[in-house]
């Protein structure tokens, strides 16, 4: 898409600290750190929001819960990590492009804000 953000940052017009890529996702930290480890997981594919997501996008929405998984214990969260999705406007969405903030490293309160 050509106004997104983070497909600038797939396609490397946009650099980023990448941690992780394959074929369908990237992850790569995030800009603005909320905490010690904080990455953004992406699919590659444009997808809006969780309110785009359909059965056809199931497996990719799998592998990247699998991915965080595995990102978490490579950068040695092993005692704990928040996945964080906002969704939309009311849920603090700013770029409408689906990611998971992985957050790790601190203490992490709840509720959130
Ligand atoms: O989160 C959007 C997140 O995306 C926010 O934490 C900043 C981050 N961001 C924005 N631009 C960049 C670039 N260029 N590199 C890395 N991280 C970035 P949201 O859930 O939409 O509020």
């Amino acid at each position: 898409m050509a106004d997104c953000i983070f497909c600038k940052i797939v396609s490397k017009e946009i650099p980023s600290k990448v941690v992780y890529e394959d074929d369908d996702i990237m992850a790569f930290h995030d800009i603005e750190p909320q905490a010690p480890t904080h990455v953004i997981v992406i699919p590659k594919k444009h997808i809006q929001s969780i309110d785009h997501i359909y059965e056809e996008h199931k497996e990719l929405l799998g592998h990247i819960l699998l991915s965080i998984k595995n990102i978490a214990k490579e950068l040695g969260l092993e005692d704990g990590y928040r996945v964080v999705n906002n969704c939309g406007e009311l849920g603090g969405q700013t770029v409408n492009h689906i990611h998971f903030h992985l957050l790790g490293g601190r203490q992490l309160q709840w509720p959130p804000g």
